[in-house]
């Protein structure tokens, strides 16, 4: 029975219990957690501006050993280093086919619905299904993910490192790289400095960008955005950071923009300080009912702006976290730089109530 952090309603904190897990089913894999990221999407979850269904063990950044293997499972053996991906690919729908496997038919349909690829949960407590956020369910010391959420690393990428990739790395890094069209010697602006805007910045500077500007309210993530590479630093609490952003950028604007917090106020800020022709990424994840004041005929027609959303940073996990752990290997990518604190799973809440904290880019659960 592997213990597991479960939200039971919004607003309360999450509870470390005893729970029941399936055997993996055809197409499945059990997976021992070795760590997991503590996300701001788990929070949102907690608070109900992401909605996703309860009870559930939540958790989604994670990485692990494959210690059991359900009928048919080809690609994975037990044994295997395994991060695990919030959106199944499964490689062959209309949507992988088309380069886009972040939008995958059945993995999306999985990951909404709080179950797995048939849409049933592998928690239960007491008799009471419990479901798994995001296809995952990484607070648990044990979970079963379809075999196509799971993908192979090397065994001697440390699990703490690895579980960064599952979600911060994958959807930052991958929202410069994969999403945005940033050139060699652009200035980037990227609003929202936690555990996905630190990625967004090493992205930025892995294709080039001469400027990187980071944008926050907190002194804290200020200072470790510079250690990712941020070369101009900005203070949203510190008079209007779209006016400083026009300053830094002589007056024309930044090439590209991305908003990395979820808010209404800073996704129009990040669309009004990219210049003319320039590209904003929205990356946080707002509130369901949050709409945005967009000007149709000056910004989008005659400045020619494009704006778009990121999901999971446009990744094919199969392609890019293979990528993302050579590059770590080889130097090129910071993960451990990541995480501030390693916690035991008991620590969730605390992590949860630090996540705004100056000094904490990433939280990181260790299972022994
Ligand atoms: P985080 O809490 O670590 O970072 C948020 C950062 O925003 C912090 O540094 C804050 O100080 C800063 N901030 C808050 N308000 C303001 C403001 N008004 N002006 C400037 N800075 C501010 O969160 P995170 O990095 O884990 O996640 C960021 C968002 O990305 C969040 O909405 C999460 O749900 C979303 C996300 N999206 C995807 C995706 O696929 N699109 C994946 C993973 C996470
Ligand atoms: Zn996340």
């Amino acid at each position: 029975m592997p213990r597991a952090a479960v939200a039971r309603e919004i607003g309360s904190p999450l509870e470390v219990l005893d729970v029941e897990l399936e055997a993996p089913k055809a197409g499945e894999v059990r997976v021992r957690l070795g760590a997991s990221g503590v996300c701001h999407s788990d929070l949102s979850v907690v608070n109900g501006t992401l909605l996703s269904p309860l009870p559930s063990v939540l958790g989604h950044e994670g990485a692990g050993v494959v210690t059991e293997l359900g009928e048919g499972v080809e690609n994975l053996k037990v044994g295997d280093h395994v991060v695990i991906s919030w959106v199944p690919q499964c490689g062959r729908c209309y949507f992988c086919e088309h380069d886009q496997g972040e939008l995958c038919e059945s993995g999306s349909a999985a990951a909404m619905s709080g179950g797995l690829l048939d849409m049933t949960t592998r928690f239960s407590i007491g008799g009471q299904p419990l479901y798994q956020m995001a296809a995952s369910g990484t607070f648990s010391e044990e979970t079963v993910v379809p075999a196509i959420g799971a993908v192979k690393i090397a065994d001697d990428i440390p699990l703490t490192a690895a579980a960064l990739i599952g979600c911060g790395v994958l959807t930052g890094f991958g929202a410069a790289v994969n999403t945005a069209d940033i050139r060699p010697g652009d200035t980037v602006a990227v609003i929202g400095c936690g555990g996905v805007g630190l990625n967004v910045i090493q992205g930025a500077r892995h294709m080039g960008a001469d400027r990187v500007v980071a944008v926050d309210m907190n002194d804290g993530k200020l200072q470790t955005a510079q250690k990712f590479g941020a070369t101009d630093l900005v203070d949203a609490s510190n008079g209007d950071p779209v006016a400083q952003v026009m300053e830094l950028s002589g007056q024309r604007g930044a090439d590209v923009t991305f908003e990395v917090i979820g808010l209404q106020q800073t996704i129009e800020q990040a669309f009004n300080m990219a210049r003319r022709g320039g590209q904003t990424i929205l990356v946080g994840v707002p509130k369901m009912e949050v709409m945005v004041n967009i000007p149709a005929a000056i910004g989008l027609v005659i400045m020619e702006k494009q704006i778009r959303g990121c999901w999971y940073g446009s990744s094919n996990v199969h392609r890019d976290i293979p990528t993302l752990t050579r590059l770590y290997q080889e130097g090129k990518l910071m993960l451990d730089e990541l995480i501030s604190a390693e916690i035991p799973l008991d620590g969730v809440n605390d992590a949860l109530d630090n996540m705004g904290s100056g000094s904490i880019a990433r939280s990181v659960i260790k299972y022994s």
